[in-house]
């Protein structure tokens, strides 16, 4: 008879990670503040996003960032121009942020002080989906310079994320991309993704993605 035994790491990891979020989520609704896990590829433009919402909407509400890099605070360092708090993490080798990351660092932070927390996780389209961080909404963002393929190529990714971007729509054109085709085809094979097209370029879909997450706009 061999000797086989199963180790079961990965899931007691994710039980963990889980109860984790849990308090997370717990501690959140007491202090009625909301929190979105911004995830997708690298250079899709998730800083840029939160650096436009920062930007233009800390005026009506505070706004809380949580950076996840593997290394640098590049990141907090430019949406951090623009007025709130942002919290760097740096995973080292991790590709995606868990939920003990979050819990500390939000230690010693009063939540009274936000209207929003933000978590901008690594830079990936794989990793970070299948994680729950105590957020309330997985966000993916994509962009047209990734080609016409990214939603058919990454379904697990968008089949745990409730809104999808598709920023840097000003580069459609350029790129070759016939934008009503790339999301005709994406809510076929996820009806119950919502999808919002935005260039933080131009301003142009960013508003409504705004207000889609419940911020103030004015
Ligand atoms: N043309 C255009 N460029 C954009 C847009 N949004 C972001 N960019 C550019 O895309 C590049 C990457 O943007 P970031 O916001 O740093 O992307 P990111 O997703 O945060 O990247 P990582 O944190 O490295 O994963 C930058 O040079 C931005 O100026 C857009 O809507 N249109
Ligand atoms: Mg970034």
């Amino acid at each position: 008879m061999a000797n086989v035994r199963i180790i079961e790491l990965d899931r007691k990891i994710q039980e963990e990670n889980d109860k984790i979020a849990n308090r997370i989520r717990e501690k959140r609704i007491k202090f009625e503040i909301p929190m979105i896990d911004i995830m997708g590829s690298v250079g899709s433009g998730k800083t840029s996003i939160l650096e436009y919402f920062t930007q233009n909407y800390i005026k009506f509400q505070n706004i809380l960032v949580i950076n996840g890099d593997l290394a640098t605070d590049i990141d907090a360092q430019r949406i951090g121009r623009f007025g709130g708090t942002c919290l760097q993490i740096n995973t080292g080798r991790g590709c995606h942020l868990m939920a003990f990351q979050i819990e500390k660092a939000l230690e010693g932070i009063n939540l009274n002080d936000y209207g929003v927390i933000f978590v901008e996780n690594v830079g990936n389209l794989i990793c970070p989906s299948a994680t729950d961080i105590g957020a309330d909404l997985k966000v993916t963002v994509t962009s047209v310079t990734e080609g016409p393929y990214v939603f058919q190529k990454h379904p697990i990714t968008f089949k745990l994320s409730q809104l999808a971007v598709i920023n840097k729509i000003d580069l459609a054109r350029v790129m070759d991309i016939d934008l009503s085709d790339v999301i005709a085809k994406a809510y076929d094979l996820y009806p119950h993704l919502e999808i919002y097209p935005t260039s933080t370029k131009s301003g142009e879909g960013m508003e409504s993605f705004a207000k889609r997450l419940g911020l103030k706009v004015q």
